[in-house]
């Protein structure tokens, strides 16, 4: 009898430190994000008429005869995406200028109206469709800012952004994730209005209401939303490609995501609300022919997945269809020399035939012996997130000739880098030859649950094609008449075709986002060459180019009509193109 009581005692003993360990101490992930957080790379497209105006962000009134691909194919989009890694798209059903890739019957800007394929086309079906024969999951942009809609502003129109999304949650299959762009711009079309519109984020729109539609109608769907109301995922505030070393899945349920929240996360937020990582592989979303030797290159992409995929982050990589109705071949070359680095590099777990120990001090220490010394440079940690995340901070130690050196991220500036880990963290540093290598978790939350750790060794990646191999001006005299008027004289004339604005880096004070530029060769007579906008230079200030017909002029003035923030215009570079 007594044994038996001792038994049972044991046992409840046993028990308990099971429990403990799995008591929760952070919020966890629902199902929908779990599943979401296993696809890592999924691809965005985007693709409108703006592909044919050669502009980012379209105004809401561009004609629909300019729709008419040649040689539109759905499935080489979803070949060359699958090819790249991709486990599934997200397709700019409707980007901001309003135009619908799909027959809506809620308005008549759409394809339609298009000489493509006579009307009666569907560019949201034939990509469903080519997904799934290519086993792809797919899901939509709709952009809640319409340039088009004569009722954008007023509650009307929030009725029909919903219908639309009730048409694309109803007709077109599983959707795995909508994507609800904040972008506000002020100004458009809006049924000829052309006025400026801004509405409250916060209540405009209504979510509650709307969420509780996408629920019903697709309930495994995430909902990304960078607006007023926390969806399932967040922006990592940038469009360039990372999110912080640090990078809790976490925020408050309520309140406003300052910059900060949405780079790092929330360490102790009350909600789980994990960061997808987009980037384009061009410097701008859309396709334009002076970005075909831009495409970003196999070292910039990799870095680009250590940031992303490597720091509890999803990434979301953008294809931009050109318009022949194709990804151009620059991006797809790319795309899968990206996927063929990725398995190169993860290819063999050193860690795999060594020897593994862990002790426990007040948390979990790890160390692999290898049998001989060993050559690697990159390490893989992951927490089972089942139980929420916990690692606050870890180290990383080599056993180099007899001699334990400390390790670093070396893609982090400040500190070591070993922070949180989460579903995965990927720590690179110069190559060692190691006969141990150790992992000590310094600091969590409650009881660590760590689900792999593995070594590997990369290959060396020689700098390829440059990421944007934009050069300096040169020959260029640049100088402000006024806080608002940039000079750039080139001494003698020239006959030139373009002009390039490089907004300052770092910093939105000085930003230009409306301009006009003119041309002079005398200081007297002035002719404006253009005017407009810089689309989108906030959240991704690349080169912005300004086409105009072919000039002859000595002087340019670039004006700025509009700023970002300050009252001084700024710049990062120019340039001028010539003839
Ligand atoms: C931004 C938009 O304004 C861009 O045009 C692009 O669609 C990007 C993914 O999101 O906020």
């Amino acid at each position: 009898m007594e044994k038996l009581i001792s038994t049972i005692i044991l046992y409840g003993v046993a028990l308990n430190i099971i429990a403990q360990s799995k008591t929760l101490c952070s919020p966890v992930p629902t199902e929908n994000q779990l599943r979401w957080q296993e696809m890592e790379m999924y691809a965005f497209i985007h693709y409108s008429l703006n592909t044919y105006t050669d502009e980012e962000w379209g105004y809401g009134n561009e004609a629909m005869e300019l729709f008419n691909p040649s040689d539109l194919d759905c499935r080489q989009w979803a070949r060359v995406c699958k090819q790249a890694g991709m486990k599934g798209i997200i397709f700019t059903a409707k980007h901001h200028c309003g135009f619908c890739m799909w027959p809506s019957q809620y308005t008549e800007y759409s394809v339609k109206n298009t000489p493509w394929k006579n009307g009666k086309g569907d560019v949201v079906r034939e990509l469903a469709d080519a997904c799934r024969e290519e086993g792809l999951k797919f899901a939509v942009y709709l952009s809640p800012w319409d340039r088009n809609h004569k009722d954008y502003g007023k509650p009307e129109y929030v009725t029909y952004f919903r219908n639309q999304l009730r048409e694309l949650l109803t007709n077109y299959g599983d959707i795995f994730e909508v994507w609800f762009d904040g972008a506000n711009g002020g100004d458009g079309w809006y049924g000829g209005a052309n006025e400026t519109r801004k509405i409250d984020r916060t209540t405009y729109y209504q979510w509650p209401e709307t969420y509780k539609m996408i629920r019903e109608l697709q309930p495994q769907c995430v909902i990304w939303n960078d607006g007023g109301d926390r969806g399932d995922l967040r922006w990592v505030g940038t469009e360039a490609g990372n999110v912080g070393e640090t990078n809790w899945s976490l925020l408050n349920k309520e309140g406003d995501v300052p910059y900060e929240q949405l780079h790092y996360g929330l360490e102790n937020g009350n909600v789980w609300v994990p960061g997808e990582t987009n980037t384009s592989i061009r410097p701008g979303w859309f396709y334009h022919d002076t970005e075909n030797e831009h495409v970003k290159s196999l070292s910039k992409l990799m870095d680009i997945y250590y940031k992303s995929v490597g720091r509890n982050s999803t990434l979301l990589l953008n294809f931009p269809i050109a318009p022949n109705g194709r990804i151009h071949p620059n991006d797809s070359l790319r795309g899968i020399a990206f996927k063929k680095m990725i398995d190169e590099v993860f290819k063999t777990d050193l860690a795999k035939k060594s020897k593994k120990t862990i002790t426990n001090n007040q948390y979990p220490i790890t160390t692999i012996t290898f049998k001989k010394p060993t050559a690697f440079n990159r390490f893989v940690v992951e927490e089972d997130i089942c139980y929420g995340q916990r690692v606050k901070k870890f180290s990383l130690e080599a056993e180099v000739d007899g001699k334990w050196q400390p390790l670093k991220d070396e893609l982090v500036d400040n500190g070591d880098g070993l922070t949180t880990i989460g579903h995965r963290r990927i720590i690179c540093f110069p190559t060692v030859n190691a006969t141990k290598l150790r992992f000590t978790v310094l600091d969590a939350k409650c009881e660590p649950i760590i689900k792999r750790t593995s070594v590997y060794l990369a290959p060396e990646l020689t700098a390829d094609i440059p990421n944007s191999g934009e050069k300096l001006s040169s020959n260029l005299h640049i100088f402000f008449i006024s806080p608002k008027q940039m000079i750039v004289d080139f001494d003698d004339e020239q006959a030139i075709t373009s002009f390039r604005y490089l907004p300052p880096q770092g910093t939105k004070d000085g930003m230009v986002i409306h301009y006009s530029l003119w041309a002079s060769s005398d200081w007297q007579d002035w002719k404006k060459l253009a005017s407009g906008e810089f689309s989108n230079i906030v959240n991704n200030p690349i080169w912005q180019t300004i086409k105009f017909a072919p000039t002859t002029a000595k002087i340019l003035r670039l004006d700025a009509d509009r700023l970002a923030e300050g009252s001084r215009m700024g710049y990062g570079d120019i340039e001028v193109v010539k003839e």
